[in-house]
This record gives C-alpha cells, structure tokens and sequence, in this order.
C-alpha cells in the first residue's frame, strides 16, 4: 500500500464547525470533503441565447424570471433597448445558467454568418417576438426565425431551439387561441418552404406574457426549458436504482 505524508492544512474553526454541522453521522471529514469538492465538479453549466427582433420582451423576461424584477415596474417604466450583447451569470437550482441578452437592433449581426461565437456551444435558443406585431411583420420574422435555426443547426446542433409568442396579453381574448394557431401555422409553412421541415420538427412553442397572471406560462415555459439541465430535478423525479 502506498501511503502519502500530507502537509499539515490548518483548518479554521468556522470551517470545522461546518463540516461537522454537514457531514454525515458515519462520514468522516475527508469524505466529506472530498463529497464536496465532487459536487463542485458537477456543477453544471448551460448557456441560453435569447433573440428576437427590437422589443419584443427578451430583456424583461430574463429580469422577471432570474431577477425577481416586478412585471409591474418593467411595463410602467421599460428599460432601455440592449445593447450588442449582454452576459449575465445566474444561478438557477444546481444549474449555472449563462444568459447572453441580444439587442433585437442588431439581429441582423447575430445571424449573420461571420459571428459565430453567439450560436456556438449554446445549450438553448430562445426566440422571442410580439405576437402582436406578427401580421404586420410577418415575412421579416419569418425570415429571422429561418435564420436562427440554420444557424443552430448548423453551429449548436444539440441545442434546443424555442420560439416564444410573447406578449399573449396584447391579444384579445376571445381570438387569442385561434391567433396563436395560425402564427405557428404559418411559421412551420413559411420553414417548410425554406426546406427547413426537419429542423422545424424540433422547435418548441410556448405563449408567453409577463403581465398579470400570464406570467405563470412563461415561468412554466423557463422551467421546462431548464428542467433537463437539473440534477435536482432528475434525481428527484427518476427513482434511484442503486441498491
Ligand atoms: N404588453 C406587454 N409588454 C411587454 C411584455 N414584456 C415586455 N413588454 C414591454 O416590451 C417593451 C420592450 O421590452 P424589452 O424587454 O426591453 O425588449 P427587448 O426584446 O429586450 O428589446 P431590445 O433590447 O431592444 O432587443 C417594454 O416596453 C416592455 O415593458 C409583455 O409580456 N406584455
Ligand atoms: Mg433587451
């Protein structure tokens, strides 16, 4: 056996005291630890794209869902437009989440093909655009949405990709499920147009809002796009089959 003369490490009391308010009953300290620094091996890191046209709400949803910012205070009073693209660190359960906000100004240079860094090695492409600007601007967001998705494809082809029909509130009411319909009707025609019916299999729709009660359908949509990359969540839907 080969045995190993350590330094001595000193260990503060608060530290100590740590670990033996954390270890368990039949750990010893060194297990311990070493539990610990595999976790933080573990740690899992995902990196979410949002995109989308001028406007369209990226910005605020990254706010209200991994800031606590109130909905309310962000459509009395709107941020400015982003600008190029922003990089902000969240911690979301276990998942270290990389958020990248893009300004809708420059869509044109996120898709453009000389700037791959914003498609590469991203987990996640949220697209996001007012619904209610779509018929006014159907052909352009059409067009953008086509270009995402090359793009993904091309660079991030694990990624997942979801389009985000946002601000449902802006809707009325009674149309509203019927409106929906035809949008993702008329994207999946414009795709299949494109040649793009394989890549198009593969997106992911979600109505979102951040006013009054609608924000629980984006939070249900944030969560379902994050829940994959969860340890947490995995370990506790699926039963352990270890003995
Ligand atoms: N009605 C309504 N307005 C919203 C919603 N979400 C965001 N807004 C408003 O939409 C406007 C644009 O919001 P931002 O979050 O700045 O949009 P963005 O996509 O980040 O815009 P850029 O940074 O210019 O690309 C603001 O006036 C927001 O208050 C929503 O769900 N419903
Ligand atoms: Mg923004």
């Amino acid at each position: 056996m080969i045995s190993r003369c350590m330094p001595k490490i000193e260990i503060s009391e608060e530290v100590l005291d740590y670990i033996q308010k954390h270890k368990n009953e039949d750990e010893s300290e060194s297990e311990f630890l070493m539990r610990l620094f595999k976790s933080a091996e573990n740690d899992i890191s995902r990196k979410i794209l949002f995109i989308g046209p001028p406007e369209a709400g990226k910005s605020s949803i990254r706010l209200v869902f991994f800031d606590d910012k109130k909905p309310k205070s962000l459509l009395d009073d709107p941020i400015e437009p982003t600008r190029g693209i922003e990089n902000y660190m969240y911690n979301w359960l276990d998942v270290k989440t990389g958020i990248a906000d893009s300004s809708g100004q420059e869509i044109n240079r996120w898709l453009n093909q000389d700037r791959e860094m914003v498609f590469k090695e991203t987990d996640s492409i949220i697209f996001v655009f007012d619904v209610s600007q779509f018929a006014e601007n159907y052909q352009e967001i059409c067009e953008k949405i086509a270009k995402a998705l090359q793009r993904k494809t091309k660079l991030a082809p694990r990624a997942s990709f979801s389009i985000f029909l946002h601000k449902i509130d802006l809707l009325p009411e009674e149309k509203k499920e019927n409106m929906l319909k035809t949008i993702k009707q008329k994207i999946n025609a414009y795709l299949t147009s494109q040649n793009l019916k394989k890549e198009m299999l593969l997106i992911t729709y979600y109505a979102t809002s951040i006013k009054g009660e609608l924000i629980l359908n984006l939070y249900k949509s944030m969560r379902s796009i994050l829940y994959p990359y969860s340890n947490v969540i995995k370990n506790a839907i699926l039963p352990s089959i270890e003995e």
